[in-house]
C-alpha cells in the first residue's frame, strides 16, 4: 500500500543526459553583447536571469537562489572571484554551480578560480555549444546532489523529514532561537495501542495507517519554520521555533484532534474505537551553551504522563 504523497523517485539513477528541465540560470557579465548572447543560447531551455554586476548578481542568488551561475572575472566594482567566494560562504547559496566564462584566463587564474570553489572554467572568446554541454553537466550533477540530500532527510514511509533531519533542524533552531532570547517548544506524539493495530489489521494496514496519521498532522502544519518529523517507528515529533508553552499547547490539541478525525477505525484500544495519539508538551528560553537535550527529556517526561493519563490526549 502506498501513501500517495511522496514524490521521490525510486531509482536516482534514471536521469538521463537531457537537459534539466525547469533549471534557472544566472547570467553575470558586464558586456551587454555577452549577456545577449548567452541568453539567446539558453532561453528556450532553463529560466535565465541575467545580472550586469556583482552586487546585482548576488542580491539576486540570495533572493532567488539560481541552479546554477555563469560569471564573468573582470568586472567594475566586484569582481567575479569575490561574488564566487561569498557563494561559497554563505549556506544558502553555497551549493550553487559557478561557472567561470572569461578573458582572463591563464593557469593562474584557472587554478584560483577552482580554488576559491568554481564548478568549471571556460575562457573567452568561447565556442557556444561547449558552453551548453558544460552547462547542463553540471546542472545535472547539481540535480543529483539535490535530491540526495533530499533523500537524507526524508523518511521514506511517511514523506517527512527524518530522526537525522529533526536533530540537526533541533540544534540550528535552539541555537536561533538562544541568539535572539524567543522561546521554543517540541511535542512528542505517540501513537496508542500501535502493536495492536498491527496484530489486528497486519503490517502494510500500519503501515498504511502511520502515512495516514503523518499526512493529517502536516496539513495542520503551515509556519514555514515548524517541522513535523518521524522520530521512529510511531513516534513523531513537532518543533515549534519562536513558540511559547501556550501556543504549542494549542498547537498539540489541533494535531490529536487532526488524528482522532481520520477516524480509522482500531477494535484494539481502549482509548475510543478509532486511531488516536498521546502528546507531550514542553518549553524552553534557550540561553547560550544550554543544551536540547533538557527539552527532548522534558517532552519525552510529558508524553509519559499522557500515556499513563489514559492516552488520547495532551499533557505539558
Ligand atoms: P502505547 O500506546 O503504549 O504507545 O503502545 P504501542 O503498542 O503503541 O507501543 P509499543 O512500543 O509497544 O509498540 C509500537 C509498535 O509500533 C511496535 C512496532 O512493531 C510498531 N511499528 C514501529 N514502526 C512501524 C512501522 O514502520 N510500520 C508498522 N506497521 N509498525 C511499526
Ligand atoms: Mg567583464
Ligand atoms: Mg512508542
Ligand atoms: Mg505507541
Amino acid at each position: 500500500m502506498k501513501s500517495g504523497f511522496i514524490d521521490l523517485p525510486d531509482d536516482i539513477e534514471e536521469d538521463a543526459l537531457a537537459p534539466v528541465r525547469r533549471s534557472s540560470v544566472l547570467i553575470v557579465d558586464d558586456q551587454a553583447a555577452v549577456l545577449q548572447t548567452l541568453y539567446q543560447l539558453f532561453k528556450d531551455t532553463y529560466e535565465v536571469f541575467v545580472a550586469t554586476s556583482g552586487a546585482q548578481a548576488l542580491s539576486r542568488a540570495k533572493v532567488n537562489p539560481p541552479d546554477l551561475v555563469l560569471l564573468d572575472m573582470v568586472m567594475p566594482g566586484m569582481t567575479g572571484m569575490e561574488v564566487c567566494r561569498q557563494l561559497k560562504e554563505d549556506p544558502e547559496t553555497q551549493n550553487i554551480p559557478v561557472i567561470f566564462l572569461t578573458g582572463n584566463c591563464s593557469v593562474d587564474d584557472e587554478a584560483r578560480a577552482l580554488d576559491a570553489g568554481a564548478a568549471d572554467f571556460i575562457s573567452k572568446p568561447f565556442n557556444p555549444r561547449i558552453v551548453s554541454v558544460r552547462v547542463n553537466t553540471q546542472l545535472r550533477l547539481k540535480a543529483k546532489s539535490d535530491l540526495l540530500r533530499r533523500i537524507a532527510r526524508t523518511d521514506a514511509l511517511t514523506g517527512l523529514g527524518n530522526r537525522r533531519h529533526f536533530n540537526s533542524t533541533l540544534f540550528k533552531e535552539w541555537r536561533r532561537c538562544a541568539r535572539n532570547s524567543l522561546p521554543i517548544s517540541l511535542v512528542f506524539i505517540d501513537v496508542d495501542f500501535f502493536k495492536r493495530f498491527n496484530d489486528i489489521y497486519g503490517h502494510p494496514m500500519g503501515d498504511y495507517c502511520l502515512s495516514s496519521v503523518a499526512s493529517a498532522m502536516k496539513s495542520r502544519m503551515w509556519r514555514p519554520a515548524d517541522l513535523l518529523a518521524r522520530f521512529g517507528g510511531e513516534e513523531f515529533v513537532c518543533l515549534l521555533p519562536e513558540t511559547p508553552l501556550k501556543g504549542a499547547i494549542h498547537k498539540a490539541q489541533e494535531l490529536e484532534a487532526a488524528v482522532r478525525d481520520l477516524a480509522i477505525s482500531h477494535e484494539g484500544s481502549s482509548v475510543a474505537p478509532v486511531v488516536t495519539i498521546s502528546l507531550g508538551v514542553a518549553a524552553a528560553l534557550p540561553a547560550q551553551g544550554d543544551d536540547p537535550e533538557t527539552l527532548i527529556d522534558a517532552a519525552d517526561r510529558m508524553l509519559y504522563e499522557s500515556k499513563a493519563g489514559g492516552r488520547g490526549q495532551v499533557r505539558s
